[in-house]
């Protein structure tokens, strides 16, 4: 830990203020060089902590940076685990308030649900397979509070991986009824189709992304507990969306998940 206790607590309300007044800010490894991936996270979980005394729920994790697409796009080659709020949902078919927003784009993921808990060290793609209980579509809305979304890792880990908004849609699925690899992702942006990919971008294996996020945990002496929704991160590069911009994902076999910014 190269930061004390002052500094941690300093930068994340400085940047829990950025996300709630929708005002970006310089990365903050501009300022703290020195920062370590312990203070990134002790960052976010800072940021965690203020939400939670507030009294929103912590209702999901996520994990970031878990395709090749999106690593390329952020030039960034590993990847990273946040968390989701119960006021970041909105439903299926909403509108969404670009106001609230800085520089907003979407993502299409494939989420689980768990239906035992995941400790890692040495958690796999068999035990991620055995814990989910379902699996359902959903599009992440995410907005680095850094201005131009420019970033480095630490950077992005202290800010909640950018965390902002999420719609659940579509139809949940067992997962015996699915091949997570092959299962195909189209996304489209008023009407015209912006990027497509399957399952396997996300580390070969979505289920791969949960393993990576129960052993990164473990590292930390804590767990995914039983009933955990994850979302296992975008599939394709994340596309930039504005006001009066409608979004439709297709998922097979999962339905469609829908929203219009406004
Ligand atoms: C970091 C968050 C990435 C994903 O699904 O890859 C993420 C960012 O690109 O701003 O949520
Ligand atoms: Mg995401």
């Amino acid at each position: 830990m190269a930061l004390d206790r002052k500094d941690i607590e300093a930068l994340a309300a400085h940047l829990e203020s950025a996300e709630l007044e929708a005002r970006d800010v310089t990365k903050i490894t501009d300022d703290y060089p020195q920062m370590d991936w312990a203070d990134a996270y002790d960052i976010q979980d800072e940021i965690r902590r203020r939400k939670e005394a507030r009294g929103h729920k912590t209702v999901g994790l996520k994990a970031g940076l878990t395709s090749f697409a999106k690593m390329k796009q952020m030039g960034v080659d590993v990847p990273c685990f946040g968390f989701v709020s119960d006021y970041m949902a909105r439903p299926d078919g909403g509108e969404i308030q670009t106001s609230e927003l800085i520089h907003p784009k979407v993502e299409a993921e494939i989420c689980i649900v768990t239906k035992a808990p995941l400790r890692g060290p040495g958690c796999h793609v068999g035990a991620v397979m055995a814990a989910i209980d379902f699996v359902l579509p959903a599009v992440e809305i995410i907005d680095s509070r850094y201005r131009d979304f420019k970033f480095d890792l630490k950077s992005v880990i202290a800010d909640n991986t950018s965390a902002s908004r999420f719609v659940i849609g579509g139809r949940s699925r067992r997962v015996e009824e699915l091949d997570l690899r092959t299962l195909g992702v189209v996304l489209e942006k008023n009407g015209q189709i912006m990027a497509m990919a399957a399952g396997a971008a996300v580390l070969g294996h979505p289920a791969a992304a949960v393993a990576m996020m129960a052993n990164h945990l473990g590292a930390r002496g804590q767990e995914i507990p039983a009933g955990t929704f994850i979302m296992t991160g975008g599939v394709t590069e994340a596309i930039a969306v504005q006001a009066g911009d409608s979004v439709n994902v297709r998922f097979q076999d999962l339905g469609s998940v829908s929203m219009k910014f406004v």
